[in-house]
Parts: structure tokens; sequence; C-alpha cells
């Protein structure tokens, strides 16, 4: 009778053990995970007359990605990815091609914006430009390549 008590609690005891280390082992890695893979990157643009500079030209698609752009020069600029203006491409038609814009950026301001790229492009497909009239013929565009 005591013999059999004992393997009784012995045996309450294992499946306690195992519901512990159950729950422990599900929940732990899971939430950890789930914090890095939303932690977006951050993206360093300056603007100038007339120039684009990124620390960052090809990026990934799928991974989050947090614009910080820095206007650092003396007149209003934009940043927008959008394919190169080409022939008769008017602004007007870039604004339906293009995949975000930071528009009105004043001198000295700098404005942020998140983005994930869905689709690739290789080189030549699609640019960093500032389509204010007169800046992107002087020069204001930085090409792009997501893969
Ligand atoms: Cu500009």
């Amino acid at each position: 009778m005591k013999e059999h008590m004992r393997s009784i609690w012995l045996s309450m005891f294992v499946v306690l053990a195992v519901l512990v280390t159950a729950c422990g082992g599900t929940t732990g890695p899971t939430t950890s995970s789930s914090t890095t893979n939303t932690a977006p990157k951050t993206v360093n643009i300056t603007v100038t007359e007339f120039k684009i500079a990124s620390d960052l030209t090809q990026f990934s698609t799928g991974v989050p990605y947090h614009f910080v752009v820095v206007n650092k020069g003396t007149t209003m600029h934009e940043v927008m990815i959008a394919p190169p203006l080409t022939g008769t491409m008017t602004v007007d038609d870039l604004d339906k091609l293009r995949l975000f814009e930071v528009s009105d950026i004043a001198a000295g301001e700098t404005k942020t914006l998140d983005y994930t790229f869905k689709e690739s492009a290789s080189l030549g497909k699609m640019q960093m430009a500032c389509h204010v009239p007169g800046h992107y013929e002087s020069g204001m565009m930085l090409p792009v390549v997501i893969v």
C-alpha cells in the first residue's frame, strides 16, 4: 500500500514536469523571434542642390525599410522611387508608376517614411529622384536595385 501511493505521487510529478517544460518550450522562442523580424532597417538619404545620396541603393523585397530623408540644401526637394523619366513620359505618368514619394521637404527639414518593396527591379528599372521642376534634369537621381 505504501509502495502503491509512492508510485502515484511519482507519476503525478512526471505529468506536471512534462506540462511545465512543454509550455516553456513553445512560448519562449516564438515571442523573441517575431520582434526581431519586424524591426525595420533604417535608410539615410540626403538631398542637396542637385544631388541625392543614400547609404543604401540595393534593397530586398519583403524587408521593412525606414527611410529618413534630410534636406541639407537651400530649396524644396522631394524623393520618389520610380522608373527613369524617358521619351515622352511626363511627371504625371511617373506619379502613377512610382513606388513611393516623400514630397515637399523644405530646406533643413527631415521627413520619414516606412516602405516594404514587393517586386524586384534590376539596374536601370528604378531610381530615387527629385522631380521638382528642373531638378531631375540637373542630376537629382540615383539608380537603385531591388532583389
Ligand atoms: Cu530637388
